[in-house]
């Protein structure tokens, strides 16, 4: 098999970027994102550790005194299994450019920085209790053990960013497995946050040290970037921790064969996804007329708060030529895509209705353009 200077598989079914791939899909998305097809993003080089000699460290103002876990320990504990989504922040970035005329650095994801694994490990709560959580304390800052990351010669340190106690407590995990074996090395070996419904960044890989404060925390990873930098954007609201709820279409299929050009007369099946941070999906609605007119889909398989479910409608094209199809999610806490995305700098939450251009065929035998 063909593989990159990351020593990532080269194909149809990923898009490179540096460090970070994304999942290309074609036809239908499973549910559960297999481990060997989820997305990479990287700021460095994914470290090798050594799982013998790995120790995590719980440590700070807010923890009675510091204390040491090694895989073993934590294997100890009794362990917590969920499914949720990771998502990267800058998920659909490209679009600013393709959708809304905005070019935005970074990197130039489609809509594959996403992917829902079964997540287990230790529940981020049992362990703070069982370091001994002072009640003073407010924050908790994950340490990665990947290299110091360095832009411009400026060493901003290792990635790290800070979590609210109030978080932390509720849903996060120390994973130890992804989807039923032990993380890979891409994905955080041997142990990694998961921020359930956060920005991708929250979850840190390759988890080193624990830092329990009674002040809040900064981090360049919470002022420099992953919040909202430009026009109109100040204090509280430029901060970004929970994900919004966004929706993509995956295929259409005609005749039972997915990926067919749509025909005149004959119904297609319409089929994608729709997620929301810290929330499951309420509604899902189609357009085939480019937003004048919207009819609801029909929300299929699991659909769990902080991962992502799937929708189907049926659509019979009434003419041929090029439609636009646009695709809307709700979600339970009542947030709806809005047309456009807000615009910043660094093109995160790129969050608007998506705009598929299709081409529908004539019905057999009928001339091209009737
Ligand atoms: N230590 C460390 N943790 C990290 C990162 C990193 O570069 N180093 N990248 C973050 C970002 S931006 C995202 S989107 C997710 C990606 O997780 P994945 O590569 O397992 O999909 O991990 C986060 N945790
Ligand atoms: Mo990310």
């Amino acid at each position: 098999m063909l593989r990159d200077a990351h020593d990532r598989p080269v194909g149809d079914h990923w898009l490179h970027h540096g460090t970070d791939v994304e999942t290309v899909w074609e036809g239908p998305v499973p549910h559960l994102t297999p481990t060997d097809r989820f997305y990479v993003r990287n700021h460095t080089e994914a470290p090798e550790i050594d799982p013998a000699g790995w120790r995590l460290l719980v440590s700070g103002d807010g923890v009675i005194r510091d204390v040491t876990y090694s895989l073993a320990d934590l294997r100890a504990f009794t362990s917590a299994t969920y499914e949720r989504a990771l998502e990267c922040t800058g998920n659909g970035r490209s679009l600013f450019e393709t959708q809304q005329g905005t070019h935005r650095p970074g990197t130039q994801w489609r809509h594959g920085a996403i992917g829902v694994a079964r997540w287990s490990g230790v529940p981020l709560s049992s362990l703070l209790h069982h370091a001994g959580l002072r009640p003073e304390a407010v924050c908790v800052t994950p340490v990665g053990l990947d290299a110091s990351y360095v832009v411009d010669g400026v060493d901003h340190g290792r990635v790290r960013r800070p979590l609210p106690l109030t978080k932390a407590l509720d849903d996060v995990m120390v994973a130890l497995d992804m989807n039923d074996a032990p993380l890979p090395r891409d994905h955080g070996f041997p142990a990694r946050l998961v921020v359930p419904g956060w920005v991708g960044i929250a979850s840190i890989k390759w988890l080193g040290e624990l830092r329990v404060t009674t002040r809040v925390e900064d981090s360049p990873w919470n002022t420099l970037w992953y919040r909202m930098h430009g026009k109109g954007w100040r204090g509280r609201a430029a901060e970004l921790d929970r994900m919004p709820v966004k929706s993509v279409l995956d295929v259409a299929v005609v005749d039972g064969v997915a990926g067919q050009v749509p025909v005149v007369g004959r119904p297609a099946v319409l089929r994608g996804r729709a997620w929301s941070g810290d929330a499951a999906i309420a509604a899902v609605e189609v357009s085939a007329d480019g937003g004048r007119t919207w009819r609801p889909a029909t929300l299929t398989g699991p659909n769990e708060t902080s991962s992502w479910t799937s929708w189907e409608a049926i659509w019979t094209p009434e003419r041929n030529g090029t439609h636009e199809l646009r695709v809307r999610a709700t979600d339970t806490d009542g947030r709806t895509q809005p047309d456009e995305a807000a615009d910043n700098e660094d093109g995160y939450f790129f969050a608007a209705v998506v705009r598929y251009p299709v081409d529908v065929a004539a019905p057999e035998g009928a001339p091209v353009g009737a």
